[in-house]
């Protein structure tokens, strides 16, 4: 259909529903995690190296593939990687751009009503409140009973994940520049004041068995020891991909939703950023901090071993419990997840929406109706089995991702062409990238991918 195709409306607005489409619960409880479980110190540098190397020039590979594919009419990768390579292959490898995103989609928006339905019970007081002079195990417990009945699931837990897809649905029939973007300019500043608040509240921790700032030492103090250990390097890599929502296919829906002659390297890079100062300074000073005053460091780790889940619906809620106003500061920590879910899980569901808008002409309504219902279906599967969860999750949230990013950016920088590419990249730039990463791009960052995409290590999963 040659209707004109729908524009973001302002640059902050693309920025921010860009940042929000990466600032999701990656941030704030993958991050911790993966970093704790890989020696905290040990895992930043690699962190940041990943980041300079393979993330950012990633990143502004699929806003240029995006944009590119939109100003022709297309928002997904079947359809661009076809225009990018004259080969009906390209189509089969586009479709991994549909698949990818899809399969988070269903396991994601569950977690997310999760942390609606727990940002309610703790604004009610419905979280268990045991007695804090009991020996640490038992106080847990209580907390770790409450989450597995709630997942079982519980009725309740099935009524908010109903609630959580009618919300994001809502926000998906009002459009990219009246749904997306207009959540994003009221979700994303509150998810950062939220942060804020956490993060002041959680510095301030002290216990008998520790400090919020032996946490931020234990994160941020370097340790060069595990540098040769590539179990560390991976885990950093697979950290960059998730929390910025590479290989995804969702950056490129979202950029096809740029008119062709706009900035996207330093749009690109603004919305980056905002995800890493979410990631490192927010998501980084709230977790693992309070995790470390409440058990003291060695303890902290085995909490963020235990995973992601018993990190954020146990342990926060229980060291949240035993605070004055306890209540409200839960509710902030489950209300700034469910922003930070909500806004990264209506981009993931958004390449579903536009293939079916662009390639077959659906109105909009109808794209995401028809979505929706999709989405529901499948959802049921790591609903009422966690375990499939958990193979969902490897499969697309961590092996499929990198595959992805190893073949657009083949497709991209070897069989398109590669000055047309970087071109492409630098159009309507405010500034221009430097030349150095055109190299990065047709080099280095195929190479380090496809090391990557050997990693088939199962206990590497993202929650
Ligand atoms: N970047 C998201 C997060 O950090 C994950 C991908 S969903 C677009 O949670």
């Amino acid at each position: 259909s040659q209707e004109i195709r729908e524009h973001w409306g302002t640059r902050i607005g693309l920025i921010l529903a860009m940042a929000g489409n990466a600032v999701g619960l990656g941030n704030f409880l993958r991050f911790p995690t993966q970093a704790a479980d890989n020696g905290g110190g040990a895992f930043m540098i690699p962190y940041m190296i990943a980041m300079l190397l393979i993330a950012i020039p990633l990143m502004w590979t699929e806003w240029a593939i995006g944009r590119y594919g939109g100003s022709k009419g297309h928002g997904t990768t079947p359809a661009i990687f076809y225009l990018l390579w004259r080969n009906p292959i390209a189509k089969y490898i586009g479709a991994i751009g549909l698949f990818v995103p899809f399969i988070v989609l269903c396991y994601y928006i569950y977690i997310e009503s999760w942390t609606l339905g727990y940002s309610v019970f703790s604004l009610l007081g419905l979280l268990p409140h045991p007695d804090p002079s009991l020996p640490q195990d038992q106080f847990l417990k209580p907390f770790a009973e409450f989450l597995k009945h709630y997942t079982q699931p519980s009725p309740i837990a099935y009524i908010f994940f109903l609630i959580t897809v009618a919300f994001n649905a809502y926000i998906l029939y009002k459009g990219v520049s009246g749904g997306i973007e207009k959540f994003a300019k009221v979700a994303m500043p509150t998810l950062f004041i939220l942060a804020f608040i956490l993060m002041v509240r959680v510095i301030l921790l002290e216990t008998p068995n520790g400090t919020a700032v032996q946490g931020l030492d234990f994160l941020w103090h370097p340790d060069f020891s595990q540098l040769s250990n590539p179990k560390v390097w991976l885990a950093a890599a697979g950290q960059v991909f998730f929390t910025l929502s590479l290989g995804f296919g969702a950056i490129i829906t979202y950029a096809s939703y740029i008119k062709r002659d706009d900035d996207i390297v330093a749009s690109g890079l603004s919305a980056a950023s905002l995800n890493e100062l979410a990631e490192v300074i927010l998501g980084g000073s709230i977790a693992i901090p309070a995790a470390v005053a409440f058990f003291g460091v060695m303890n902290a780790k085995a909490v963020a071993g235990s995973g992601a889940f018993n990190l954020a619906f146990v342990s926060l809620p229980a060291i949240f419990s035993n605070l004055t106003a306890g209540n409200l500061i839960g509710f902030l920590w489950f209300f700034l997840l469910f922003f930070a879910g909500a806004t990264s899980s209506v981009a993931i569901a958004m390449p579903i929406v536009a293939f079916l808008e662009d390639e077959f002409g659906f109105k909009r309504k109808v794209a995401v109706t028809a979505t929706v219902i999709f989405m529901f279906l499948v959802a049921q599967i790591p609903i009422f089995m966690p375990k499939a969860l958990d193979e969902m999750d490897f499969w697309a949230g961590t092996f499929f991702v990198v595959l992805f990013a190893l073949l657009e950016v083949i497709i991209f920088f070897w069989l398109f062409k590669p000055e047309l590419a970087w071109e492409e990249i630098n159009r309507g730039g405010l500034f221009k990238v430097p030349k150095f990463y055109f190299y990065v791009l047709r080099y280095i960052t195929p190479l380090i991918l496809f090391c990557n995409s050997f990693n088939l290590d199962g206990n590497y999963t993202s929650f």
